[in-house]
């Protein structure tokens, strides 16, 4: 059994877990935060058989977009002058762990 960690952009993170369940797996949806842009995404937790792994991760990929940001960053000119540039920053569409599930059960 593997645990699948998927993190996707929060205005993803719906459809994504909704056509998850369509399909008959379970999901589990977090609410999280990207260390980097300091704003909101969405953590999905789905266990899996072995072989079903490929399979989630085409639903994952099909409903998550690709986005792109724009974050300031200061630029220093050596004379006391600074500014703040716009860099454009790709987000998503998602990033995927697949970790081994040593034990699972349900009590
Ligand atoms: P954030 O950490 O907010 O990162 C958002 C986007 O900013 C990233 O998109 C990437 O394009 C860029 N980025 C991140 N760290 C950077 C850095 N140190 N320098 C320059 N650009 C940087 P994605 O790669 O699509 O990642 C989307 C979100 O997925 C991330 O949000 C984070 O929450 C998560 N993530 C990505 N890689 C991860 C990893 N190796 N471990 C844990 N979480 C990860």
């Amino acid at each position: 059994m593997k645990l699948i960690v998927a993190i996707v952009s929060k205005e993803d993170g719906s459809e994504v877990s909704r056509e998850l369940t369509a399909v008959g797996y379970s999901v589990t949806k977090l609410s999280t935060t990207g260390g980097f842009l300091m704003s909101g995404n969405t953590t999905l937790l789905i266990g899996v058989d072995d072989e079903k792994v490929d399979d989630v991760i085409s639903i994952i990929s099909k409903f998550s977009k690709k986005r792109k940001h724009f974050v300031p960053a200061s630029a220093g000119y050596g004379v006391g002058i600074y500014s703040s540039i716009p860099v454009e920053v790709t987000v998503g569409g998602g990033t995927i762990f697949v970790l081994d599930v040593d034990r699972f059960e349900k009590v």
